[in-house]
């Protein structure tokens, strides 16, 4: 392939330099900048696969919207989990600016083709399962996130510093609402640690699979996509949360878990990687229902992409005639 430039025709082997040395210097990959087909290829994948995420990941907290004990709660839940659409937007827009279809997209989302993160395929069985999502779902996200508003592709960096700001509060509420809880009577003390012992290792899952077994995260490190390795992440994610678990009152559920004075990091046991496997090949507690409630809003939602098609062809024809 050759492209035209102010500076004259370059063949690849120019290109290729070009992206290289932008690459190396840290300077941003725009859309309309030649790039590597695998680079293009490799960040529709991951974008897409985090916009699914958001959006699949509306619905575990959804569960809770109509039972929420409090006006204030529910406000509050109700504002996170629009957000949370708003992220899968932001997303499915930077995917676009690399030629990616947002309709191809959802249709690799809902027929498998494409994955979303394994942790929205657990249950949420109380409403203290809504404060430690904010807690440790949202905290790995940001571990995971914060890095990735230094990504090497213009669009996805610059959506990630918003998604941060928002992922930041949503954070804090789930925090703030376990404090409430762990304040109050001791069955919500109990539901706090149960909410807790089921979230803790899927949240550790959520960061991939371990290094060595990332085939990813070598060319996506290269790349500048990614700025830290899976188990990096991980690492990061158990050293912040120890002493957050430590101010609750909350026992995270390993035993293997501790300071070691020697790394200046927390020691910590190993996930069950098989059942991170499971997981993502479909067969989760709730992949099954995840994906059937995708469906069937997609599908209830064909009036409105008729209803908009509909509109924008009559707008088109109107602007003809006076034309
Ligand atoms: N779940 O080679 P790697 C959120 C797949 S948003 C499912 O290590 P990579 C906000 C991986 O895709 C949460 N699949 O891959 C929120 C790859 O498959 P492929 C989502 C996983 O890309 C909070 C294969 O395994 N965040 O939480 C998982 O280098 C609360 C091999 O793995 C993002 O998407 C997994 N856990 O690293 C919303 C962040 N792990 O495509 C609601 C951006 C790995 O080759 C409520 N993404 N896989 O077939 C990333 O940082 C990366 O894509 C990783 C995976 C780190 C997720």
């Amino acid at each position: 392939m050759t492209m035209t430039t102010t500076a004259g025709r370059l063949d690849d082997a120019e290109l290729q330099r070009h992206f290289d040395d932008r690459i190396t210097h840290d300077q941003r990959i725009e859309p309309r900048d030649w790039m590597p087909e695998g680079y293009r290829r490799t960040l529709v994948r991951q974008i897409a696969q985090h916009a699914h995420s958001e959006i699949i990941g509306m619905q575990p907290e959804g569960n809770w919207l109509g039972r929420a004990p409090s006006l204030r709660r529910k406000a509050i839940l109700l504002a996170k989990v629009q957000d949370e659409a708003g992220h899968g937007l932001y997303l499915y827009s930077a995917a676009e600016t690399l030629g990616a279809d947002r309709a191809e997209l959802t249709d690799k989302l809902i027929t498998r083709q494409q994955k979303y993160s394994s942790i929205f395929n657990y249950p949420t069985l109380t409403f203290a399962d809504i404060g430690v999502i904010g807690w440790l779902v949202d905290g790995a996200a940001i571990c995971n996130q914060v890095p990735l508003c230094r990504s090497s592709f213009g669009p996805y960096a610059r959506a990630m510093v918003r998604i941060c700001k928002e992922e930041s509060f949503h954070q804090r509420q789930g925090y703030e609402l376990l404090m409430t809880m762990v304040r109050g009577t001791a069955e919500q003390r109990e539901m706090v640690q149960d909410a807790t012992n089921r979230w803790w290792w899927p949240s550790l899952m959520m960061f991939g699979p371990p290094d060595g077994d990332s085939p990813n995260t070598q060319q996506s490190m290269a790349w500048r996509i990614k700025r830290h390795t899976n188990d990096e992440l991980r690492q990061r994610f158990v050293d912040m949360t120890v002493p957050q678990a430590e101010a609750l009152g909350v026992t995270l559920p390993d035993p293997a878990l501790r300071w070691n004075q020697e790394r200046e990091h927390y020691d910590f046991g190993e996930p069950d990687w098989s059942e991170l496997k499971r997981v993502i090949s479909g067969d989760g507690p709730c992949n099954a229902e995840r994906l059937a409630r995708r469906r069937a809003a997609h599908e209830e939602g064909q009036w409105v992409r008729d209803a908009a098609a509909a509109h924008a062809a009559k707008r088109a024809a109107r602007e003809e005639v006076m034309r």
